[in-house]
């Protein structure tokens, strides 16, 4: 770099017309003139003063003429080495323009491949972190994920939120659930997830009833598992609704108390106090609205408030899982709430797959868009 700065620096001098090539500052007749004027002539004697035509051997003519011959060859030597010079030079600065050039080249794509890398490590990440929860479920530590969290508090300092194997007590029956041990206090066990639209809600009454969906992302745990947690001997449970809007508002909604009836009776929902910021959609503002108590219902299971029809909006409805997309849910007539709604025609607005209602949640009198909610049961402590 330093050759190609003296180079740089020294090349006006050499040159003072690089872009010809043609030395444009002088002639060849002008230094060869200037130059016969003052230069000893060859041959020429100067000894003694003595000088004249009768001392040259050649013709003085002859001996000029061939001076300056000689003189311009010297003249057009120069210039064809200051020529030389100059393109060499600009080849010097050329091939080392190129060699930046294919540097930076090179180190573009370096930095093409590393954040390339950069972009499949976090993907990585993300995989491994959805994987964390599908792998293989941790072998049963207890009736749910509050005595999970009871039993392996004592012997581990931190329990990780995944999926492990619960058997309720009383029961027969050991299935898998996805325990929330990182959310307040942890403890959860959640009945339903909902985060991006990929599980259809819209499902006839046996599935709600045994549950579907993938437990690590959205899925419904099914009424007979949560019923089986429910009604286990001296417990109690609090049920906990989170839910986030779509500009990543978050509020919830508790009820300090939260039973399910017998399957015979379609599993009727019971709720304790309510406490929250999203406000009590379960029971709305009057009793046509009140889920609380209600059966659940589903699109070929009927057990809604409409019977045999109810009037809403100034339309006649029959059954409110149809009327709410063919969902299921604890509908009375029909209500404020339904967590596990759906749109009408997901392909028409592929981004609002879900439709999820609490109607209770507004803002400026509009009900927030919901893009995602859990409802999880935990072990409320007792005296026992
Ligand atoms: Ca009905």
């Amino acid at each position: 770099m330093w050759s190609t700065a003296v180079i740089l620096l020294l090349l006006p001098q050499l040159l003072p017309s690089t872009d010809t090539g043609q030395s444009g500052s002088f002639s060849q007749s002008e230094i060869v003139n200037e130059d016969l004027s003052d230069a000893p002539v060859k041959g020429q004697k100067h000894s003694g003063g003595v000088r004249g035509q009768d001392t040259c051997s050649i013709p003085c003519d002859i001996t000029v003429k061939l001076l300056r011959d000689e003189k311009h060859s010297i003249c057009s030597q120069l210039q064809q080495s200051l020529l030389a010079f100059g393109r060499s030079t600009r080849k010097l600065i050329r091939d080392v323009m190129e060699e930046q050039e294919r540097a930076l080249d090179i180190l573009s794509s370096q930095v093409t491949e590393l954040m390339t890398k950069v972009q499949t490590l976090s993907s990585e990440v993300q995989r491994s972190n959805a994987e964390m929860y599908s792998i293989k479920p941790v072998q049963s530590h207890g009736r749910d994920c509050s005595d999970i969290q009871d039993s392996l508090l004592s012997v581990v300092p931190k329990i990780p939120s995944g999926i492990y194997i619960v058997h309720p007590e009383d029961t027969d029956s050991s299935f898998e659930v996805f325990c929330e041990m990182d959310y307040m206090g942890g403890g959860w066990t959640v009945m339903q997830r909902r985060t991006d639209g990929v599980t259809d809600f819209k499902r006839a009454w046996a599935d709600y009833v045994d549950g579907f969906g993938n437990l690590a992302g959205e899925h419904w745990l099914g009424l007979k598992k949560v019923s089986h947690i429910l009604s286990q001997k001296d417990t109690r449970f609090q049920l906990h609704v989170a839910l986030v809007s779509d500009d990543d508002v978050a509020s919830y909604a508790a009820y300090d108390d939260f039973e399910l009836g017998n399957e015979t009776l379609f599993f009727p929902i019971h709720l304790g106090r309510y406490a929250g910021s999203a406000g009590d959609a379960f029971r709305g503002y009057d009793q046509d609205q009140n889920q609380d108590t209600a059966p659940f219902s589903a699109a070929d299971v009927d057990n809604d408030g409409c019977n045999p029809s109810c009037s809403l909006g100034g339309a006649p409805v029959e059954s409110c899982s149809a009327r709410h997309n063919l969902t299921g849910w604890w509908f009375n007539r029909c209500g404020l709430a339904n967590l596990n709604g759906a749109a009408e025609d997901p392909e028409q607005d592929p981004e609002r797959r879900m439709n999820i209602l609490w109607d209770t949640w507004r803002q400026k009198g509009v009900p927030h868009a919901i893009k995602s909610v859990t409802m999880k049961i935990r072990r409320i402590a007792t005296n026992n």
